[in-house]
């Protein structure tokens, strides 16, 4: 592969834009060199500057379900954008979206639209907070709810990826109502819960996580979470930023049967452009303004050209309902060629999934929690994602990352990953 180009692009970069990039995991700080820069993508491909090709396995970080340029959500956002990009004034498809995604997710009457996932995961704990008159909220190490500063608390992605667990910035007053837990351990949250009585907001998670590797939570973790909040009148969380709209139609609710109070979502549900969104039952959503006290705003929350994308890619979703099986399938069938492969070349490894979501880790032990995710070897995680970068193939480049397929990537396609798994060990 001849990378010069995106070489002088990337230093180009980074006299005007600080690591040369616009968030940080772009940077390659994690696997070490230096970035490629796409110059264009359709389905499965990615075209960089070299004109190297790749097959992509992060879809711009979950949102593209069906893969790159995919046509239907193409042509609405060229058609609307004709018509104007954004008003600032109420539009019908902002309604037509909020009515679909409704009408797909469980145990929500109303939805909010903002910009991203992080303003999803904010403004939905100031609503349980304002909701429950409590202060606190309850996180997991190694889960990522955006960069705002609540959520910079030994948080995952990359966050993580660098050691700073807490962000400088963050101020002691703020991180004193974020509690600490560790995924998969309900006995620990118990404690917290029990510590903090009558004081807790809300616990927040990601029901299937993604953010420390892809990591599934215990059932009983997870149903534990569920009887404990509604014993302690805590509000449920679920951060389904990056598994709502791909795990299911209904997202992780649907997928893990368990009733979250508010549900976040971003990625999918922009089809690729910026869109965030948070989700209750109408009691929950009446605090919010205007209606109610719990203030939350954005000048471009809900702009219609955002919205052609996202009501264009739940359409496709809602119409092609098989897509979730198929996905499913070429991750289990991508799992089953990797693992055989690292297998045969006796490279300890551990390898999660859960449908479309999969996360390689080279360590013996299983993966089930950020300290168990950080244990995986991360020198051979180098050499395997340059590796694979080498032979056109593009992982996510941080062992705190999860792999997100898209409908798009053929059997064919994934041969050609598992052999190229085969050349790098
Ligand atoms: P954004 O603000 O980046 O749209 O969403 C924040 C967020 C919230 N919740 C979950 C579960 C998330 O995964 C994310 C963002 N995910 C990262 C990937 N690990 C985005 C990639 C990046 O930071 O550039």
């Amino acid at each position: 592969m001849r990378y010069q180009r995106s070489s002088a692009l990337f230093a180009e970069a980074k006299k005007y834009i600080p690591g040369g990039v616009n968030s940080p995991v772009r940077a390659f700080k994690a696997v070490g060199g230096e970035p490629i820069f796409v110059k264009q993508a359709k389905g499965a491909y990615l075209h960089d500057e070299d004109g190297n090709q790749y097959i992509d396995y992060i879809s711009s970080w979950g949102p593209l379900l069906f893969g790159h340029a995919h046509e239907p959500v193409l042509q609405a956002v060229i058609a609307k954008a004709k018509k104007g990009t954004s008003f600032g004034i109420p539009t019908e498809i902002e309604t037509e979206l909020a009515k679909l995604a409704v009408q797909m997710v469980p145990n929500i009457d109303k939805i909010r639209f903002v910009n991203s996932g992080t303003e999803a995961c904010m403004s939905a704990v100031r609503l349980a907070r304002g909701y429950t008159g409590r202060e606190k909220i309850i996180k997991f190490a190694g889960c990522y709810h955006g960069h705002a500063d609540a959520f910079l608390i030994q948080a995952g992605s990359g966050a993580v990826t660098f050691g700073s667990p807490n962000s400088p910035g963050v101020t002691q007053g703020t991180a004193k109502d974020t509690l600490l837990a560790n995924y998969n351990d309900l006995e620990g949250v118990k404690a917290l819960v029990a510590a903090n009585k009558g004081e807790i907001a809300g616990i927040i998670l990601e029901p299937v996580a993604g953010n420390m590797g892809c990591i599934i939570p215990k059932t009983e973790f997870i149903q534990g979470l569920r009887e404990l909040c509604s014993q302690e009148d805590i509000l449920l969380l679920f951060d389904e930023v990056m598994t709502g709209f791909r795990l299911a139609k209904g997202g992780a609710q649907q997928a893990l049967g368990i009733t979250a109070d508010i549900v976040m979502f971003g990625k999918v549900i922009g089809g690729g452009l910026p869109v965030g969104a948070f989700a209750a039952r109408a009691d929950i959503m009446a605090h919010l303004a205007p209606e109610g006290p719990v203030y939350q705003a954005g000048t471009l929350s809900g702009n219609p050209l955002a919205m052609s994308a996202g009501l264009a890619m739940l359409t496709e979703i809602d119409q092609n309902p098989e897509v979730f099986d198929s996905l499913a399938q070429k991750t289990e069938h991508l799992h089953q060629g990797i693992a055989q492969v690292l297998t045969e070349k006796g490279m300890p490894h551990q390898i999660n999934r859960f449908g479309s979501m999969l996360s390689v880790h080279f360590c013996e032990e299983p993966v089930v929690d950020f300290a168990s995710s950080a244990k995986g070897n991360n020198a051979i995680f180098k050499k395997y994602f340059h590796g694979m970068l080498d032979q056109g193939v593009y992982l996510p480049p941080s062992a705190f990352e999860s792999y997100f397929l898209n409908d798009a990537i053929s059997y064919q396609d994934l041969d050609a990953t598992i052999e190229a798994v085969k050349a790098v060990f």
